[in-house]
């Protein structure tokens, strides 16, 4: 069995404990991490993994890389996301109680992505992780900005508890990221900062109308207000002889209800946290490894067989040596099935391939009948034939070798697609199948243009 569909296996059975170890105790919380951990790990050191699949998936390969360390150092992060300038480094200022993270009313102040540490809860180092803001009015057309919303982006997808960050009304774009986010299906909390610039009536209102466009997205508790960083405003007061005075004053930081928010998710949902969402992350890149290796994997088979095809029709074509014919014919058959089983990761010797060709032969054959005889026979036709050129005759016997060959490439293709099996109906139900989704005239057209190519290079 393949090991990265074993550790998929290994991830989606271990997925149900995790669930389970959301709502009770420390000892299925253990074996959840442990489950996450082991699967990832194998995910990484699976040496079956085609290299073109890993440098599709290089981002998440260093995904998984990060979350296995995150694992390994029993890490929960507080990630904060958002429109730029929403004051999203300013908040996880706030709760650091430190400048950690540096602020601008410029936009687009962060650029990469940082992590501080924040809290111990019960053996795990809960961090604060800070993103680049999405800008709206300079959005994904340039490249700098669509480099930094994918960088928040990929946080986002590794982060435990996300901050959603607004300072006004959710526009249409932020909803729809706010989508996206809710879809990874991490707890999400939905922070309107800056409420010293508003009036209690207006924070009412705008609450009011986040509450509205985020239903069935967040939950009305999680949506909460922050002064994360309050700006001074002017006051005037009244001195004892009665005379007014203008005062600069600035209202306190106020972040209570986000860290009660964020205090709430890892009560109830429990250390599990970061177990269960590496697992669901692993998952999905498990999922789309398996896709991209079984796509890879029948691009690679294609080219196998129409090249060893090929090969085949020029020598049946060329080959003066009746006798040779056959014999070269069928090592080349035996090369392209020892070809094909290393592509599929289930590597035959050389005599357990030639096992394999006379199986599929000897299915073809029954099939087939005489067409099929000729392709063997191909020697014995060349004597028969004299009288037509030479030219055509190696041609058309090129041609039927080729698609002969086709046939068994694809047929042993199906077979190591299954994992070296025929299936619970057999290797003549699959004969029939390919059989019929082939297009033999397309087939044969094929082979007789790459032979004529052949021919007029070696003529
Ligand atoms: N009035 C007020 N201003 C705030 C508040 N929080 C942040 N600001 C200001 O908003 C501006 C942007 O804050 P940042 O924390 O840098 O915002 P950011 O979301 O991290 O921005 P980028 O890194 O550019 O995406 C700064 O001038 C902050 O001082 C707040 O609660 N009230
Ligand atoms: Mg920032």
């Amino acid at each position: 069995m393949k090991p990265i569909i074993t550790a998929w296996g290994w991830l989606t059975k271990r997925l149900s404990t995790t669930q389970t170890a959301r709502t009770s105790h420390a000892a299925a919380t253990h074996s959840a991490q442990q489950a996450a951990l082991d699967s990832i790990r194998a995910m990484l050191q699976d040496k079956t993994v085609p290299q073109p699949v890993r440098q599709t998936l290089h981002t998440e390969y260093r995904q998984l890389e990060r979350l296995l360390d995150k694992l390994e150092k029993q890490q929960l992060h507080v990630a904060a996301v958002g429109r730029v300038s929403s004051g999203k480094s300013s908040l996880l200022n706030a709760l650091l109680q430190q400048p950690a993270f540096s602020t601008s009313v410029v936009h687009g102040e962060t650029r990469q992505v940082s992590a501080r540490p924040w809290r111990q809860v019960a053996g795990h180092s809960v961090l604060v992780v800070d993103t680049p803001g999405s800008d709206e009015a300079n959005p994904r057309h340039s490249t700098a900005g669509s480099q930094r919303e994918a960088l928040a982006w990929q946080e986002a997808q590794l982060a435990d508890i996300l901050l959603f960050v607004l300072d006004g009304d959710l526009t249409a774009s932020q909803l729809e990221h706010l989508r996206r986010l809710a879809n990874t299906g991490k707890p999400l909390i939905v922070v309107l900062n800056k409420a010293d610039l508003y009036t209690e009536t207006e924070q009412q209102a705008l609450l009011q109308s986040i509450r509205e466009k985020t239903a069935g997205l967040v939950t009305p508790e999680f949506i909460v207000t922050a002064s994360a960083a309050p700006r001074p405003h002017t006051v005037m007061r009244e001195d004892p002889s009665g005379r007014w005075h203008e005062h600069q004053e600035t209202p306190p930081v106020a972040v209570d209800a986000v860290k009660q928010a964020i205090a709430r998710i890892l009560r109830h949902e429990g250390h599990a946290l970061g177990a269960l969402h590496a697992s669901l992350f692993a998952g999905q890149v498990a999922e789309r490894m398996a896709g991209d290796i079984t796509r890879l994997r029948a691009e690679a088979a294609e080219k196998t067989i129409t090249t060893y095809a090929l090969a085949k029709a020029v020598a049946v074509a060329f080959n003066p040596i009746p006798v040779a014919d056959v014999v070269m014919a069928a090592g080349i058959d035996i090369g392209m099935i020892h070809k094909l089983s290393r592509v599929y990761g289930l590597p035959l010797t050389r005599t357990d391939a030639g096992k394999l060709a006379v199986t599929i032969s000897a299915q073809l054959a029954a099939l087939l009948g005489t067409a099929w005889g000729i392709n063997l026979a191909s020697a014995a036709l060349k004597t028969v034939s004299a009288g037509l050129s030479t030219t055509l005759t190696a041609a058309s016997q090129g041609t039927l070798a080729y698609y002969a060959s086709y046939l068994l490439g694809k047929m042993a293709q199906d077979y190591f697609h299954r994992g070296k099996s025929w299936g619970p109906h057999g290797p003549k139900t699959v004969a029939k199948k390919i059989l019929a989704s082939l297009d033999r005239d397309q087939i044969m057209a094929r082979a007789r243009n790459a032979l004529w190519q052949q021919l007029k290079r070696h003529p």
